[in-house]
């Protein structure tokens, strides 16, 4: 097997085990090299916590990219997670479109919204932006909220196949390729996450925890990248990342002190054996 690398695009949240803080080690496990690109530097996340600093880093981005170019430096996919300003996701394609080898992947987690709202540093114009670097990625991974702004459909918490099928629909016109929906769930307890890739659709179907914890998205996402980069299909990879993800949650729901992410840590040694199950 070649040795593979991946690029990571997404904020560091200097506490609160979201974004680079999570997709780093988790990708790295994965037995993939890593480099990244902080889009913004924050105190926190900002889902919980107030009075969080944050430093926009867009400037610093197409010098990276620059340095990068001229040093011949490639990657085998580009994950995209919380970018926090509609202004760098020019720049974001531009490395998509310079920095991959012949057959690199796009990944793309438009990381702005969960529960029906908005995180609170976006408006609708990052929501429009979002949509140009989703048509531009080989694979997307919105959890429903996401999809419902990026298909401009009404957010529902209860539904039927046929919401679900319209939604993939939309985002399909849009230009998404491989769709990797997440939360998807028709019955109460359960909970799951669909995968579309042009006419073959899969769902894989887990036990839902009623605790919602943050942080969740970023695990997954990461995993996912992790599991794909790693030579696993799509499937197992989002199978990987579900299995994962609810263990961690299970490994976290007890500690109320724990609310602002999840105890990703504990259950490496479980991720690590599916990953290198051939
Ligand atoms: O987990 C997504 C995320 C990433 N980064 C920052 C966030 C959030 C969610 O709120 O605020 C800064």
């Amino acid at each position: 097997m070649t040795d593979k690398r991946v690029l990571t695009i997404q904020d560091i949240s200097c506490f609160g085990q979201c974004s680079l803080t999570v997709a780093l080690p988790i990708i790295s496990a994965c037995g993939i090299e890593t480099a990244v690109i902080p889009s913004a530097v924050l105190s926190t996340h900002t889902s919980g916590f107030t009075g969080y600093t944050c430093r926009d880093l867009a400037e610093d981005i197409p010098k990276i990219h620059a340095h990068w170019k001229e040093t011949g430096i490639l990657f085998d996919a580009v994950y995209t997670g919380y970018l926090g300003s509609s202004e760098m996701i020019e720049d974001v394609m531009e490395i998509m479109r310079e920095l991959g080898t012949e057959n690199s992947i796009n990944i793309v987690d438009p990381a702005m919204a969960d529960e029906g709202v908005l995180y609170p540093a976006f408006d609708m114009a990052y929501v429009e932006e979002m949509k140009k670097l989703c048509a531009a990625a080989d694979i997307i991974l919105p959890n429903i909220t996401e999809a419902c702004m990026l298909a401009g459909m009404e957010f529902k918490t209860e539904y039927d196949e046929a919401y679900i099928q319209e939604l993939l629909a939309k985002l399909k016109e849009l230009g998404a390729r491989t769709i990797v929906l997440t939360g998807v769930g028709y019955q109460p307890g359960k909970t799951g996450v669909l995968v579309a890739e042009g006419e073959k659709q899969s769902y894989y179907e887990h036990h839902r925890i009623e605790k919602g914890c943050h942080g969740t998205g970023d695990v997954y996402a990461s995993t996912f990248v992790g599991a794909l980069v790693r030579g696993k299909d799509a499937f197992t990879a989002a199978k990987i990342a579900a299995d994962y993800t609810v263990r961690c949650i299970e490994l976290t729901k007890e500690d109320t002190e724990h609310w602002y992410g999840v105890k990703f840590e504990k259950a490496m040694p479980e991720l690590i054996s599916a990953i290198y199950q051939e």
